[in-house]
């Protein structure tokens, strides 16, 4: 039997370095014979993906609750396929997932519980990297862009949302280190995690 791939998500706020992260974390797995594809969510290039795109350009304006539930439905959309992988031993490193979901429509200020709600039942992640910085730090690399939740404000609550989700799958990571040391953190702790879930038998995920 095929011994399933591990569900690593990514999380943090903009301008943390979770892009150039996944990337660095898909190739070493790979580099080292792990069967592993980056994911990113939102996905916009599916039909849901393309109506939040327009809305985080600004170029379209949607309900608070309305945006929620299409981010929600765009990782509902991939997980038949996203299952299949896993389960044929294909390792995922997942850039945002729910915890973003939730953060984001939380700090804009809708209910917590509500916002947790459609998100209730999606693949459940092995672990979840948290790439952490301060809105300062964040600020100092060059500013954020131009879509709609790049500003100084929100982000800030964004991170207070993010940390009020943690439970004992999520890893700290110091994000305000170099590249290198970051990448370095963020490899030991997988490593660490792999020891760690062969010796323990991988469980199979939660649906
Ligand atoms: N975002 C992302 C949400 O508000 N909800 C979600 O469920 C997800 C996955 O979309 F500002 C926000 C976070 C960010 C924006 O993300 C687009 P990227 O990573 O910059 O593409
Ligand atoms: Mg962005």
């Amino acid at each position: 039997m095929v011994q399933r791939g591990l569900l690593i998500v990514v999380e943090g706020c903009d301008r943390s370095g979770k892009s150039t992260q996944c990337e660095n974390l898909v190739a070493k797995l790979q580099q080292t014979g792990n069967d592993t594809e980056l994911v990113k969510f939102p996905d916009r290039t599916t039909q849901t993906g393309k109506m939040i795109d327009s809305y985080l350009q600004q170029k379209s304006d949607l309900d608070d609750h309305a945006i929620h539930l299409l981010f929600s439905a765009n990782r509902w959309e991939a997980m038949k396929t996203l299952s299949e992988k896993l389960s044929t031993g294909t390792t995922l490193v997942v850039d945002r997932y729910a915890f973003s979901g939730v953060a984001f429509s939380s700090a804009k200020g809708l209910d917590l519980e509500w916002c947790r709600n459609p998100d209730i039942g999606l693949l459940t992640p092995d672990i979840v990297l948290f790439l952490d910085l301060t809105i300062d730090e964040a600020e100092k690399r060059g500013g954020f862009g131009q879509e709609r939740y790049e500003k100084r404000d929100l982000q800030i609550k964004v991170r207070d949302e993010f940390t009020k989700l943690q439970d004992d799958t999520w890893k700290f990571i110091d994000a305000s280190q170099s590249k290198d040391q970051v990448q370095q953190d963020i490899w030991d702790t997988i490593k660490q995690f792999k020891q760690k879930s062969t010796k323990d038998g991988i469980q199979p995920l939660q649906f």
